[in-house]
């Protein structure tokens, strides 16, 4: 037996090292690196099934369509077929209706740099095909973090063992982010309280101190009465403030108009539980709050994490270690992009389709997308509208390709299909975008198959395509070298060739999480106002707006009184759809079901165990219920993004699911959906 080390790819704030056992060749165990100080030998529980999804219903060799679309038939065909195959259908398309008829769509099946974001964006820029901006994830969010900080940097996650109150606010930590749950624990033993703000009673609110249900994405209400509050009793750290921040005195008139008993209407929070927890959050110190994905997939997503992240300048719990805030620390990852991505390579300005709209795109474009190529993604089962993606997919005009491991539901939709080979098969340079950790991995074991990495397909494309610019001949390592061809990488002395030797190496982020005097928000400071929101129409001051359901997301209202907001969040087993294939975990998560309040089962005549058709304008999902305290009267969760067939429809949460937009960001607003619940 052989031990070898590399780095999970997955589109995961834990990132973890990863130590595998390898018996003639073949991966037989995955566990957690011990000597990385954030992973310490712990990995989840998808991760350590692993080996099942390397060799298990593998795609091994390229494959082209020999039935209708969305039926799975194909027949085998070489490699050199499939590439002429893709470049000449290209170049007719090119020639015939220009290269915007063609379009990538692609996420985060990898987090590796190499294949996730260079050659890629390299082959499309060169080809000047319709772009795509990548929202589907964190887009709202993260721009309401900035909108006060100016960069995705926050606490480092290690420090937060030294926090003495942490708030999960929006996101189910004790599944997709573990080892922060992990760090909350040591500091727990510390003393550390533990607190969770969520729709729905999940495990991370379960296994934390106090829990707060509050309605969906009535979060910034919560936040701005947070504030009225510390502002009331004169908590907040006028230093602080004084020294660091732009527009408090506008921010303060702003807080003021959200007195408890408003704020317990608004959130569904009791008036007294919202006074305690301001006052627990202004006395605590150090304390954190880490902020989740849920809160910011609403309409109101991105003004509603705005709020929440000036928390910690109105205390200043910015000044102790491990205090403070935490969204996303990809700042702290600066590398050279357009090393990586060559913009320079357009040679005409293209149009650019949001991702979170592929439905749309596919079936109302005009002039239309003829050509759709899908890599680290499965749009089919991810996307929100389902229905529409479906429909778009299933057209007979539309020639595509899908790069993939695995027969996923969108696979299933290609004209052609190429195998792709996994993260032990090929290398990559891997960051986080919650520790501070960068981490190089070298292939482990042979490629399965014919499968290829993401970065030897559009190799052999832009070599098809005749295209003889000097990046189409960048191996990984080069890319990498280019990647960290910034000074913040030089003046750290951290290089490729100390990666390969040493795996990861922590980043130093300094004392402080970032210097407040000269953040990179507009004026340098923390911003309580920004000009930045005027242009997308709402207050240059953080204000709740309560979400604008569109007429055409509710179904029939008056049938059953007030309709019910609809959560999907992800699962434990899965991660988003990946893994949503491996027999062990569908066995451990068992089967799809919705979580409903007990007053709406019961006005519904629904008994737990029933089955219900959950449904909206845009589809309908049959789904057995399961009534439960978990839930507000109001709201329904169904979590994990299981693959179609194991819907009893063959429809999947994302049916229901609106394409809208946030507010700011142009993010998913997958949370922001409506539907009537009725017993089968
Ligand atoms: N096991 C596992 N881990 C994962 C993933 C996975 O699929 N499985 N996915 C990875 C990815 S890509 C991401 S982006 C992250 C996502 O992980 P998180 O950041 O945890 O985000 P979600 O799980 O989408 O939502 C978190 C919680 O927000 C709640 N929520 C929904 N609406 C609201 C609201 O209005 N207010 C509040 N306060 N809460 C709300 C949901 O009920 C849910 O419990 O996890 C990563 N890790
Ligand atoms: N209803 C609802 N929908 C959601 C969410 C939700 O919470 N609720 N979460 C949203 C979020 S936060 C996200 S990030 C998106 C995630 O959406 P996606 O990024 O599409 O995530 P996955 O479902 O993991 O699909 C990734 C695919 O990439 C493939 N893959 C992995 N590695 C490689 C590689 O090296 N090369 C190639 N070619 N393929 C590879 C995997 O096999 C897998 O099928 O989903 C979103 N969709
Ligand atoms: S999915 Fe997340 S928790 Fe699991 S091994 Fe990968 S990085 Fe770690
Ligand atoms: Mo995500």
């Amino acid at each position: 037996m052989e031990i070898q080390y590399s780095v999970c790819p997955h589109d995961c704030p834990d990132t973890c090292a990863l130590k595998l056992e390898i018996v003639n060749g073949v991966i037989t165990k995955i566990d957690g690196d011990l000597s990385h100080p954030v992973t310490r030998g712990v990995i989840c529980e998808k991760v350590r099934a692993y080996p099942e999804r390397i060799y298990n219903n593998r795609i091994l060799y390229p494959l082209r369509r020999a039935g209708k679309k969305g039926s799975g038939k194909f027949n085998r065909i070489s490699w050199s077929e499939a590439v002429d195959e893709i470049a000449s259908s290209w170049k007719k398309l090119i020639s015939k209706y220009g290269p915007e008829s063609i379009m990538p769509y692609s996420y985060g099946g990898t987090e590796g740099i190499v294949n996730k974001s260079s050659m890629d964006r390299r082959l499309f820029n060169k080809i000047g095909t319709t772009a795509i901006d990548r929202t589907i994830c964190s887009a709202a969010g993260s721009l309401g973090y900035q909108l006060a900080y100016g960069a995705s940097k926050g606490v480092n996650p290690l420090d937060v063992v030294n926090a003495e109150l942490i708030i999960f606010w929006g996101i189910n930590a004790l599944e997709t982010n573990i080892h922060q749950a992990i760090i909350s624990d040591a500091a727990r033993k510390n003393g550390a309280k533990i607190i969770s703000i969520d729709v729905h009673k999940n495990k991370t609110a379960k296994w934390s101190d106090e829990f707060f249900m509050i309605l969906p994405g009535s979060d910034g209400a919560l936040a701005l009465g947070i504030a009225h509050i510390i502002l009331r009793d004169k908590a907040e750290d006028k230093l602080f403030l004084d020294k660091y921040s732009l527009g408090f005195d506008d921010f303060r008139k702003k807080a003021m108009e959200y007195p408890p008993e408003k704020v317990a209407k608004l959130t569904g929070m009791p008036e007294e539980r919202i006074e305690n927890l301001a006052k627990v959050y202004a006395e605590a110190k150090p304390s954190f709050i880490r902020i989740g994905n849920g809160l910011q997939h609403h309409r109101n997503g991105g003004i509603n994490t705005w709020a929440i992240s000036l928390l910690p300048a109105l205390t200043g719990a910015w000044n102790y270690k491990g205090g403070g805030a935490l969204k996303s620390n990809s700042g702290y990852f600066p590398l050279n992009e357009d090393a990586l991505k060559r913009p320079d390579l357009i040679k005409n300005p293209t149009r650019t389709v949001n991702m979170v709209q592929l439905g749309k795109a596919l079936c109302d474009l005009e002039p239309p997308l003829r050509s759709l190529y899908v890599y680290n993604s499965n749009p089919a089962v991810v996307a929100p509208n389902q229905n529409l993606v479906i429909k778009g997919l299933a057209r007979e005009d539309l020639f595509t390709v899908v790069h993939e491991q695995t027969m996923t539901d969108t696979a299933k939709f290609a004209d052609i299909i190429l195998p792709a080979t996994t993260s032990f098969e090929h290398a990559d340079l891997y960051i986080s975008y919650w520790h501070t950790l960068i981490q190089w991995a070298n292939p482990v074991i042979s490629r399965l198959g014919e499968a290829k990495p993401n970065i030897e397909v559009f190799k052999m494309l832009s070599r098809s395509l005749g295209f003889n610019d000097a990046c189409f001949l960048d191996t990984e390592e080069d890319i990498a070298r280019q990647a960290l061809d910034v000074n913040y990488w030089k003046e750290r002395g951290i290089t490729l060739e100390r990666l390969k030797k040493e795996r990861f190496i922590n980043i130093n982020t300094g004392n402080s999480p970032f210097e407040f005097g000269r953040l990179s928000t507009p004026s340098g400071k923390i911003e309580f106002k920004s000009k930045k929101v005027l242009s997308y129409g709402f207050s240059d001051i953080p204000e709740y707006n309560p979400i604008n359901y569109v007429n055409n997301n509710i179904l029939k209202a008056e049938e059953h009184g007030p309709n019910l907001i609809f959560i999907s969040p992800p699962n434990h087993f899965f991660l988003n759809s990946s893994f949503a294939g491996v027999s062990s975990l569908k066995v451990k998560a068992l089967e799809p079901f919705i979580e409903i309040n007990p007053k709406d089962a019961e006005d519904r005549g629904i008994k737990d165990g029933d089955l219900v058709i959950v449904q909206n304008v845009r589809g309908s999902l049959t789904i057995k219920a399961k009534v439960l305290e978990s839930v507000l009267p109001g709201v329904v969760v169904s979590a994990g993004l299981w693959w179609k067939d194991a819907y009893l429809n063959g429809s999947g949460v994302n049916a229901l699911t609106p394409d809208d937009l946030s507010d700011i960001g142009g993010g998913a607003t997958f949370f922001s959906a409506q539907v009537e619940v009725k017993k089968i």
